[in-house]
């Protein structure tokens, strides 16, 4: 999508702090952590938001929790970490491509629930 910020940090047109990349998935921290381990895990395909996501969408979403756990300790997040998606203007979405929270350590976020 030619106006979003995370298919251009994907294409290489914005710089980043890369965390991983495959076929499907792409990881970078950030910009504004909100603790000690912070990136996003977002899919390389434009997905605006959970609300778009489909059956056709379920291997890439998979994908993305199944790598979480090693990204995670290979950033040093050996002691637990959140995982967060944020769904539209309630749910707090500010950048509307499907991604994935991976925060760990002390955050400033508290109790969610
Ligand atoms: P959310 O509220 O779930 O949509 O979070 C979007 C996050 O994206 C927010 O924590 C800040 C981050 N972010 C926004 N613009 C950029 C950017 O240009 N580069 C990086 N690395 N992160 C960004």
């Amino acid at each position: 999508m030619s106006d979003c910020i995370f298919c251009k940090i994907i294409a290489g047109q914005i710089p980043c702090k890369k965390v991983y990349e495959d076929d499907d998935i792409f990881a970078f921290h950030d910009i504004n952590p909100a603790a000690p381990v912070h990136f996003m895990v977002v899919p390389k395909q434009h997905i605006a938001s959970l609300y778009e996501a489909d059956q056709s969408h379920q291997a890439v979403l998979g994908k993305i929790l199944a790598k979480a756990g090693e990204l995670a300790r290979a950033q040093g997040a050996t002691d637990g970490f959140r995982t967060i998606i944020n769904t539209g203007r309630v749910g707090g979405q500010e950048v509307y491509h499907l991604h994935v929270h991976i925060i760990g350590g002390p955050d400033r976020l508290g109790p969610m629930i």
